[in-house]
């Protein structure tokens, strides 16, 4: 959330210990008519402490990570990995290197997990879950037992010291992914490094970088150290860059390459399509838009080209020994969603979705954290099934949607679309939304449609925590309810999710600072706002009481026009 000198301000909330942990800190108005005050309100805050993009954040989580004693620097891939040769990186762009210094990136001392499911298991609180429990306002033994059962992730990769940690699971605030990243069509390292600090200025609380195309390993270096909130990834898109596109020369030892070689930039989760397995694939054929999914159609086509099981499944323990190495979190891949109603809910869909309850146990065998990918596009009659399959099977591991939309009509729109379904999911149960932007299905998004979409699902993510009854989230809703009621714009303004469209459109019409306490908006004028009306009926009638009130107002003959005089008060409030 956007800070500037309208009322809202950062504050750094005292932890334990020297934990600092960041809100945005809405200071109010006294109400006007009782000059009582009202206390502020502090809300999640996901924007970082500001960085200074070639120079990066700071490394907030470095003793943390080695007070624990169990990581140590090592020289990186070249020691340790055969190199078959075409996936060597260039050593001239390494991700160890960040404004000329040398970064060693660290990984478990002995083989041991290092992750946060292996510290909840055994009992043991970290900093990171006592800065998710400060920053959720939550006990700190629900923070470690929900991380300890999978209900509940913190992606904090050891070589991202710089990210403030966050939880994903249903006990906690619902969550927003923003996706950004740069295709072979368009835009630069610098404008995807803007992107990402604009989403988590607008509150998404994850950022994953989908580059593809040339500069991807410099790309994500600046996003990585310049990001306070946790990024993720999809390492089969890179791989698949190592063999200039050709899918069917994709092996595991280039992908094993490049998920190291992100594990060692500070990657903290990873979408691994390893539910599309060969005997799936033919589930498709009939849909009406196949597969939808990038990852999934490249490894469906590789399936298919050698007639073997996909690589990511049968290596799939491989990969856990490595990730629970860096303490990288599973994003299971959704490779066979439905890219349409029609397609909804299928059996191609559900196939995969028990596979990946098969994965999710084997990743937990390894202490390795796991989120499940779900879908898509699905009627919103059917969004309810997706939760309630993926939490009986998945045995409560937090589920991470992407929308879903529930309707195909409306292209432009499908922040919309989508939005709904994401509130609708969420609300039964959905950790953390994929947003979707304008411009969905039509193009790369730009700033403003990255604005737009995180908003979009930060409304539709708030929503749900109502829904759910989450403790202290109706008090923003009543919080700007009461504002808006006693007519403090400026208020009201400052605890919107966006200010700055909030403001813009109210001054569209009365931009007179005056206009700041008139008691009435152009929307309705002074004559016919409701509001108004109605405090003024309260104020009049309060001796009487409300029943009185009542019987009057029928004599009155049931007219809600103010008098002449009332109106011409109103006016003049905006006026001087
Ligand atoms: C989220 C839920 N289902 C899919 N996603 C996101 O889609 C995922 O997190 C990643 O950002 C993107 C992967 O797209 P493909 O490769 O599956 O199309
Ligand atoms: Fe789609």
């Amino acid at each position: 959330m956007p800070t500037d000198d309208h009322g809202r301000t950062k504050i750094y909330r005292d932890g334990p210990g020297d934990l600092r942990v960041p809100m945005t800190r809405v200071t109010l108005e006294p109400s006007p008519s009782t000059n009582e005050p009202n206390p502020p309100i502090d809300l999640y805050d996901t924007s970082g402490p500001g960085s200074e993009p070639d120079r990066g954040l700071p490394a907030l989580r470095s003793q943390w990570i080695h007070g624990r004693n169990d990581v140590q620097a090592y020289s990186g891939r070249g020691r340790d990995l055969a190199d078959d040769g075409r996936s060597a990186v260039r050593r001239g762009a390494s991700s160890l290197e960040w404004k000329g210094e040398r970064r060693e990136p660290v990984r478990s001392t002995d083989g041991r997990p290092v992750t946060q499911m292996h510290y909840a298991r055994r009992g043991i609180v970290t900093p990171e879950m006592q800065f998710v429990a400060a920053r959720e306002g939550c006990d700190v033994e629900l923070v470690r037992a929900e991380v300890a059962s999978g209900r509940a992730i913190i992606p904090v990769n050891v070589n991202h010291p710089e990210t403030e940690p966050m939880i994903i699971g249903r006990a906690f605030l619902v969550k927003v992914n923003a996706n950004i990243g740069n295709s072979a069509v368009t835009s630069s390292v610098a404008d995807e490094v803007e992107k990402m600090t604009w989403a988590t200025t607008w509150g998404a609380d994850t950022v994953m970088d989908l580059s593809t195309g040339d500069d991807i390993h410099t790309t994500r270096e600046w996003i990585v150290r310049n990001s306070p909130v946790p990024i993720g990834t999809v390492p089969i898109y890179q791989a698949l860059e190592k063999v200039n596109g050709a899918a069917d020369e994709l092996t595991w030892e280039i992908y094993r390459d490049t998920v190291i070689e992100q594990c060692e930039q500070g990657v903290d989760y990873m979408t691994v399509h390893a539910g599309v397995l060969l005997r799936y694939v033919p589930l498709t054929a009939e849909r009406v838009t196949g597969i939808v999914s990038r990852g999934g159609s490249i490894l469906a086509g590789w399936c298919l080209a050698h007639h073997e099981e996909n690589f990511l499944y049968t290596h799939f323990d491989e990969l856990c020994e490595i990730f629970a190495q860096y303490d990288v979190a599973f994003s299971l891949g959704d490779g066979l969603r439905p890219g349409c109603l029609a397609d909804a809910n299928d059996e191609a869909q559900l196939a995969e979705l028990q596979t990946l309850a098969e994965l999710t146990e084997r990743a937990w065998a390894h202490d390795v954290q796991v989120m499940v990918e779900g879908p898509g596009h699905v009627p919103l009659n059917l969004v309810e099934e997706n939760i309630r399959l993926e939490q009986d099977w998945c045995h409560g591991a937090p589920f991470y949607t992407l929308g879903p939309l529930v309707t195909d009509i409306a292209p432009g729109y499908d922040h919309i679309t989508s939005a709904i379904g994401a509130a609708t999911i969420a609300m039964h149960g959905t950790a953390m939304l994929c947003y979707v932007t304008p411009k969905e299905h039509l193009g790369l998004p730009n700033r403003d449609d990255v604005k737009t979409g995180v908003i979009t699902y930060k409304l539709a993510a708030h929503s749900a925590d109502v829904a759910k009854g989450h403790p202290g989230a109706r008090a923003w809703d009543d919080t700007l309810s009461k504002a808006r009621f006693e007519f403090r714009w400026e208020d009201q303004f400052n605890l919107s999710l966006d200010p700055d469209t909030a403001r813009a459109f109210h001054d569209e019409s009365l931009p007179a600072d005056a206009a700041k306490t008139a008691h009435f908006c152009s929307m309705c004028g002074p004559k016919f706002c409701s509001m108004r009306i109605s405090a003024d009926v309260r104020d009049r009638f309060a001796k009487d009481g409300m029943k009185k009130m009542s019987e009057t107002f029928v004599e009155m003959g049931s007219s809600v026009y103010l008098d002449a005089q009332d109106a011409a008060a109103g006016a003049k409030d905006a006026g001087s």
